[in-house]
């Protein structure tokens, strides 16, 4: 089995704010290619690209209406093609969104089963008669009420774990899968690097026991999916869980469950809110605790299940932001997060504009939020009894449009994103953050994020190498080594803005660092003092010898 993907770090791009090229606000594929150069600068080999079909945008193309037709807005088939052999020439893969948990309700398929119980498609989705002339059951949809829709014109319910124009697929139907399937083909055939996959989870549930993740027929549908589509392309697929754990990792991922490479999941980044509840009730980071998380995933899963490794994508808050400090120390803590991270081991995803330390943009009011998510979070909170202040607080905190903003280019009108009027409020702070310069300032992320790529190709050990906590209950250093063939490294970080004195090693040698967020010419592990949010990696000769 080819494994380039192990060595490679992946770029997410959220097309609608990544470059407009034609002045109507809307970033497109064309905008992509005009970018190629800069990724390549960059050093990434794949791009992961969030959803270009054909789609009404209830949730901004995670609503896919033609699995086959590229969203005019973001432009034709032509141009997707072409992205496709320019990256190529450039030695990158096009990993294409795939979601098929659900559709559109304008999807040719559902517009048939809605209004026609004797629809070939109808089977295609999951409808239920009502209980009581109420719905089914209690499943509740991720952005607020129950996750059935009432369809007057044949008496039934229909399933929607997303929003109601997100009718959940029927992967029970045999000819559905098949019809997905020869889709997957149909895209691969063009050339593309693989799928990321949504949601994937929940492909098997079991609607009637309210059973949505890892549902009884979850794994025999992904193997069977791999036979017949990408198991026949050297290609890369990941499967995006909000629920996967350790334990239940390898079903997917190991190389001998025939199923996926790699899973995208999210336990390190569900550690700011109250234990069981929802990310909206908000709690201060535990270090150790977190620290932890992440330990579990290095060292628990098994030689032969790989991981993925990221803070950021299109649903979650930007990591300065959240993790670090977007005012005092935005520059230093951006870089200490990439260096913690893209040292670790698995597969590194960047999301557009991290790489220059983009941060959230707060908004004042909810007029101005774009994510359906959170307009349905404001008036399910409302009639909760929370305050306007309090809504408004989380939503700032966590809602989804913070890694939406458009990507920041230049200083000048709309940061470079677009001529036009863009779709969503590029944020002011474009002045200085921004592409243009980063790439003319030796010491900004871009370079960080860039010297992080280039030692991963150079260094095996950064792939392959073992991984082992330190100091796993100091309350501010973040510090591990990784080891393989008898060589040492180590990873330390300070995550906060204090200055931290601690002590790691007892070596002899002084320590000449691989790459670090500050400008010192060595350091020494007996006796360190860390500036806020430093962070550094050293080889250490083992004690041994
Ligand atoms: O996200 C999966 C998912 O579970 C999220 O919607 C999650 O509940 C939410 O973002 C937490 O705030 C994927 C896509 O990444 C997301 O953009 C889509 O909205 C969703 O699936 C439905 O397709
Ligand atoms: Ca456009």
């Amino acid at each position: 089995m080819m494994t380039w993907w192990k060595e490679a770090v992946v770029y997410q791009i959220y097309p609608r704010s990544f470059q407009d090229s034609n002045g109507d606000g809307i970033g497109d594929i064309p905008g992509i290619i005009q970018r190629l150069d800069y990724l390549q600068t960059l050093g990434v080999d794949v791009i992961w690209l969030s959803p270009v079909y054909a789609s009404p945008n209830d949730d901004n193309g995670y609503d896919i209406s033609d699995y086959e037709a590229i969203h005019p807005e973001f432009g034709t088939m032509e141009d997707m093609e072409q992205l496709i052999d320019e990256a190529k020439e450039r030695g990158i893969r096009i990993v294409m969104d795939l979601v098929v948990n659900h559709t559109s309700d304008e999807h040719a398929w559902f517009q048939s089963a809605k209004s026609n119980i004797d629809s070939p498609y109808r089977d295609y989705y999951i409808w239920r008669d009502p209980v009581n002339g109420k719905a089914p059951n209690e499943l509740r949809s991720a952005f607020s009420g129950s996750a059935w829709k009432y369809e007057p014109q044949t008496n039934q319910y229909y399933l929607h774990l997303f929003s109601k124009k997100q009718p959940d697929l029927n992967w029970e139907n045999e000819q559905m899968r098949k019809d997905i399937y020869q889709m997957m083909n149909r895209w691969l055939d063009k050339g593309i690097g693989g799928f990321r996959m949504d949601v994937i989870d929940l492909l098997g549930k079991d609607a009637d026991n309210q059973i949505t993740g890892n549902g009884p027929r979850l794994h025999e549908f992904l193997k069977e999916m791999r036979r017949e589509t990408f198991e026949h392309y050297d290609v890369m697929t990941v499967g995006e869980s909000w629920v996967v754990t350790p334990e239940t990792a390898p079903l997917f991922a190991d190389e001998s469950s025939k199923e996926l490479n790699m899973m995208f999941q999210f336990e390190h980044l569900m550690l700011d809110e109250q234990p069981n509840t929802s990310k909206w009730q908000l709690k201060s980071l535990d270090l150790p605790e977190f620290k932890q998380v992440f330990n579990k995933w290095q060292t628990q899963l098994p030689e032969t299940t790989w991981n993925s490794l990221f803070w950021n994508n299109h649903d979650t808050p930007r990591i300065v932001s959240r993790f670090g400090d977007d005012q005092t120390f935005s520059v230093e803590s951006a870089k200490m997060l990439a260096i913690l991270l893209h040292m670790m081991k698995g597969t590194p995803y960047i999301y557009q504009g991290e790489e220059i330390g983009m941060t959230n943009y707060p908004i004042q009011q909810i007029d101005q939020a774009q994510d359906i998510e959170s307009l349905n979070l404001y008036e399910e909170k409302l009639a909760e009894g929370w305050t306007e202040a309090e809504i408004m607080e989380t939503i700032n905190a966590k809602g989804r449009d913070n890694a939406r903003t458009p990507m920041q280019w230049t200083a000048g009108q709309n940061g470079g994103f677009t001529d036009g009027e863009p779709w969503m409020t590029v944020n002011p702070n474009t002045s200085e953050i921004n592409v243009q310069a980063a790439v003319n300032d030796e010491q900004s992320v871009f370079y960080t994020y860039q010297k992080l790529i280039h030692l991963r190709k150079e260094h095996p050990i950064i792939v392959k190498g073992t991984f082992k906590l330190l100091l796993k209950d100091h309350p501010h250093i973040f510090a591990y080594e990784r080891e393989f063939e008898g060589e040492t490294w180590l990873v330390t970080a300070n995550f906060s803005p204090e200055t931290i004195r601690c002590s790691l090693a007892e070596t002899s040698t002084p320590n000449i660092p691989m790459i670090a967020n500050y400008d010192r010419s060595e350091y020494d592990l007996n006796e360190l003092t860390l500036a806020p949010y430093e962070a550094f990696v050293v080889k250490v000769e083992s004690n041994e010898n």
